[in-house]
């Protein structure tokens, strides 16, 4: 959908749609196709790849999901023993009931609100399930929260069809029709400023941070947007006539230093955006897997095996590029009445080739087509280890061998001119099927 406007991604003037993704030709207030006002507009959008994203109200979004009847009511999740609240609904904050307020403050605001007692073993679900989706779009995913991760993007764009900043609004689509919550994402060229631009816009927000404005956006913040200042050393701060990140930018380092310790050289570098932190994955990461919901339900081989196939490329690909393999291949299927089916295969050693994981899969497939109409098929590997093992020269199965050398020749072919120049057998011809099962989340 998006490949095919390719070339005016380029073009910083072209926004694109946040609700049909649809890429803009003009500078128009809603989009040309759908009417949506979403827009997204920068002129650093197509060139930025780090993001943070920050689930809305989370709490307050799962029990408004599990009880639709709350949906236009003011809610509060907490109480209990600390009688404090958690977090509460954009409706409630509108009252000005905020979290860790206590809750009987909360209640003088929004005498009206209904209180819920917090259900943690739920939203750990659901944030893991959130977490699992960000996990399709990149192994680089650090979580800082139950609801938030930092996401490294980059060089993810020839995997998706699409530069980061589309590939962000297609996830907050999928969370929202999959999960039933909503999300919002800041993009940047740093951790700080795409932290600070997830919070920009909330709810349902895509808010950009490029590297032409950082000096002059940070200049009028106040200095309590730099992480680690709170309110004890904003006050100190301030008793030095420090209020504003601009102050920051205009003094030096060693002065900094002398005054404030390690924090002087945060307040230096942060204040003038200057901010080299990598994106560290989840290091209890579990699993790298791809899946596809199809428009419609699915029951022959010869229809699934195609999809199978490129999802273990897309497996494969996010596995060589973050130096992993996988000791376990995974199936997931979804019937038609949503009842999920996971099979398992542990291999010998572990694996980061997309044949590998695709035979393994096939033969797992073939013992569930059994004429069952599928919605969803998924592929992945669990029991993750460095690739340092992997894939060992297989002497007893020179097929496999054969394969595994082909694949590697593949990859360099691709590497070089893009995944399209290669396409094997099971995936060749398949985007001029009549129909073919697009995959709308990855
Ligand atoms: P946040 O992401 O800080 O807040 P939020 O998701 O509720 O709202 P926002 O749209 O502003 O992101 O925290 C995530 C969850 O963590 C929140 O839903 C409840 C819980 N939480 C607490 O229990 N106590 C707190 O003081 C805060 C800040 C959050
Ligand atoms: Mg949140
Ligand atoms: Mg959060």
């Amino acid at each position: 959908m998006f490949a095919a406007m390719a070339a005016p991604v380029n073009n910083p003037d072209h926004g694109f749609c946040r609700d049909c993704l649809t890429f803009q030709r003009s500078e128009t207030r809603r989009c040309e196709r759908c009417g949506s006002p979403r827009l997204a507009r920068h002129p650093e959008l197509y060139r930025l790849h780090l993001a943070h994203i920050d689930c809305d109200a989370f709490y307050a979004a799962i029990e408004k999901r599990d009880n639709p009847a709350l949906k236009d009511r003011p809610v509060i999740v907490g109480g209990g023993k600390r009688g404090v609240v958690s977090t509460a609904c954009y409706i409630a904050r509108i009252h000005g009931v905020r979290s860790a307020m206590p809750m009987f403050k909360a209640l003088e605001a929004c005498p009206e609100a209904v209180v819920i007692p917090p259900d943690m073993e739920k939203y750990v679900r659901v944030g893991r399930e959130v977490r699992a989706l960000m996990q399709a779009l990149t192994p680089l995913v650090e979580p800082l929260s139950i609801d938030e991760a930092f996401l490294d993007l980059s060089g993810t764009e020839r995997l998706h069809g699409m530069p980061p900043a589309v590939v962000l609004a297609r996830f907050a689509l999928t969370v929202e029709k999959e999960l039933g919550i909503t999300v919002s994402a800041g993009l940047s060229y740093c951790k700080f400023l795409a932290k600070v631009a997830s919070d920009f816009r909330k709810p349902r927000g895509l808010s950009v941070i490029g590297e032409a404005e950082a000096l002059g956006f940070l200049a009028e913040q106040p200095v309590t947007l730099i992480w680690g200042v709170g309110k004890a050393f904003a006050a100190s701060l301030e008793r030095d006539g420090i209020r504003t990140v601009g102050q920051l930018q205009h003094m030096e380092r060693g002065d900094l230093m002398r005054r404030y310790g390690v924090m002087g050289d945060r307040l230096y570098h942060l204040s003038r955006g200057e901010d080299d932190r990598r994106v560290h994955p989840d290091s209890d990461a579990k699993s790298v897997s791809a899946e596809t919901t199809f428009d419609t339900d699915i029951s022959a081989m010869a229809e699934l095996v195609p999809v199978l196939r490129a999802l273990s490329e897309k497996v494969s690909a996010r596995l060589k590029k973050s130096g992993i393999a996988g000791r376990t291949v995974v199936l997931k299927l979804k019937t038609q009445d949503f009842k999920l089916r996971t099979r398992n295969r542990h291999l010998g050693d572990p694996t980061r080739l997309a044949d590998r994981i695709f035979q393994t899969g096939l033969d797992l497939l073939r013992r569930e087509a059994d004429g069952t109409k599928y919605r969803l098929l998924g592929i992945g590997v669990n029991d993750l280890s460095d690739d340092d093992k992997a894939d060992p020269p297989d002497l007893v199965d020179i097929q496999s061998r054969k394969r595994a050398l082909a694949e590697g020749a593949i990859d360099t072919l691709r590497g070089k001119f893009g995944k399209k120049a290669v396409e094997t057998g099971y995936t060749f011809g398949k985007g001029r099927s009549t129909n073919p099962p697009e995959p709308i989340e990855d």
